[in-house]
C-alpha cells in the first residue's frame, strides 16, 4: 500500500518525519463526506505503516477546519440506513493511531470537524479558531464521540453549555479550558504547528507511542489500574537503544540521535 499520488478530497505532503493531511473540499468547508473519510483513512493506513513517518498533523483551511458531517449527504439517511450502516464508524480511525497526531484547527472545528479534532493527540488552534458542536440547531446531537469526550475535556458545565446552545467557543475560551492545548498566531500558522510537529518528531517514536498509550489508558481505567499500566510500560521502555541512547546523551551534554528502536 502506498499513498496516492493525488486525493481528490485531501492533500498530503512529506516533511522529514512529519505527514502533513490537509482536508481539501473548500466547496464545502471539508464537511466530512464520505469520500473525504476514506481518502483521510488511506493516507492514515499509510502514515502508519510507513516507518520513515513518526507524526501525523491534520489541518483545513484558514475558513474551516471542518464544518462537521456532510449535512447534504446525511439529511435523507433513516433509522434503518444508520442501524445497518454506521457511517460515522470510520471517522474514528484517527483517534486509533498509534502515532502522534495534531490537529492545526483554524477557522470553524463544528459538529463532527470539532468531534474530528478532538480525537487527536493536541489540539493546536490561533485566534481565529471557533469551536461548537451545533447539531442541535439540526434536531440532533453530537454522535461521533462529542457528548463523551467534551465534557472530559472542559467538564460537564461547559459541554452542555456548548452542546444545548449550540453556541460557538473562542480558541481562547476553549484553550482556558483545556479543549486547545496551544493557541498560536495565525500569522504563519501552518509554519509554527510544523515546527512543533518536528520537534516531537525527532524524539523516540516508540516511547512516544508508549507515552500516548500511558495517557489514554487513563480515559479507561481507574487511577490505581492505571498506575501499574504506565509503569509496566515504563519498564518496557528500558528494553530501547533509544532510552541508553537518550541518558547517556543527557550525560555527554549534546543532542540524543534517537534510532526509533
Ligand atoms: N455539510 C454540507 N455542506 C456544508 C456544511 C456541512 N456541514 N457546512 C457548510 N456547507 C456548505 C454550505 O452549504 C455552502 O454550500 P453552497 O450553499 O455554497 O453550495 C458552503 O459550504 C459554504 O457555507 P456557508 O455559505 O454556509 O458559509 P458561511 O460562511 O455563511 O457559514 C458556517 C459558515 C460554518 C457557519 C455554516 O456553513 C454552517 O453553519 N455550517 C454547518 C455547521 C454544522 O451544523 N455542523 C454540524 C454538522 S452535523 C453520527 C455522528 C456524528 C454526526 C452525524 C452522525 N452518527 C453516529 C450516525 C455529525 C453530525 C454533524 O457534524
Amino acid at each position: 500500500m502506498a499513498f496516492k499520488q493525488q486525493y481528490k478530497n485531501i492533500k498530503t505532503k512529506i516533511i522529514e518525519k512529519v505527514i502533513l493531511i490537509t482536508l481539501h473540499r473548500p466547496e464545502a468547508l471539508n464537511a466530512l463526506s464520505r469520500d473525504l473519510i476514506d481518502d483521510l483513512n488511506h493516507a492514515l493506513d499509510n502514515a502508519e505503516q510507513d516507518k520513515k513517518i513518526s507524526l501525523i498533523v491534520l489541518t483545513g483551511s484558514a475558513k474551516a477546519f471542518a464544518a462537521g458531517a456532510d449535512i447534504k449527504e446525511m439529511n435523507s439517511k433513516s433509522f434503518t440506513d444508520l442501524i445497518n450502516d454506521d457511517f460515522i464508524k470510520p471517522w474514528e480511525k484517527i483517534s486509533l493511531c498509534k502515532k502522534p497526531t495534531i490537529a492545526a484547527v483554524d477557522g470553524y472545528a463544528l459538529g463532527g470537524g470539532c468531534e474530528l479534532a478532538m480525537m487527536c493527540d493536541l489540539l493546536i488552534a490561533n485566534e481565529n479558531t471557533k469551536f461548537g458542536q451545533p447539531e442541535i440547531n439540526l434536531g440532533v446531537f453530537p454522535a461521533a464521540g462529542g457528548t463523551q469526550r467534551l465534557p472530559k475535556a472542559i467538564g460537564k458545565a461547559k459541554a452542555m453549555d456548548m452542546i444545548l446552545s449550540g453556541r460557538m467557543m473562542e480558541a481562547e475560551e476553549a484553550e482556558k479550558l483545556g479543549l486547545v492545548s496551544r493557541i498560536i498566531s495565525s500569522e504563519n500558522f501552518l509554519e509554527q504547528v510544523l515546527e512543533i510537529a518536528k520537534e516531537i518528531s525527532e524524539k523516540s517514536l516508540p516511547a512516544l507511542i508508549m507515552a500516548k498509550d500511558a495517557i489514554n489508558s487513563s480515559y479507561d481505567t481507574s487511577l490505581s489500574q492505571g498506575i501499574i499500566y504506565e509503569r509496566r510500560l515504563f519498564r518496557s521502555a528500558f528494553s530501547l537503544d533509544d532510552q541508553k541512547e537518550g541518558m547517556q546523551a543527557f550525560i555527554e551534554k549534546r543532542k540524543a540521535k534517537f534510532k526509533n528502536s
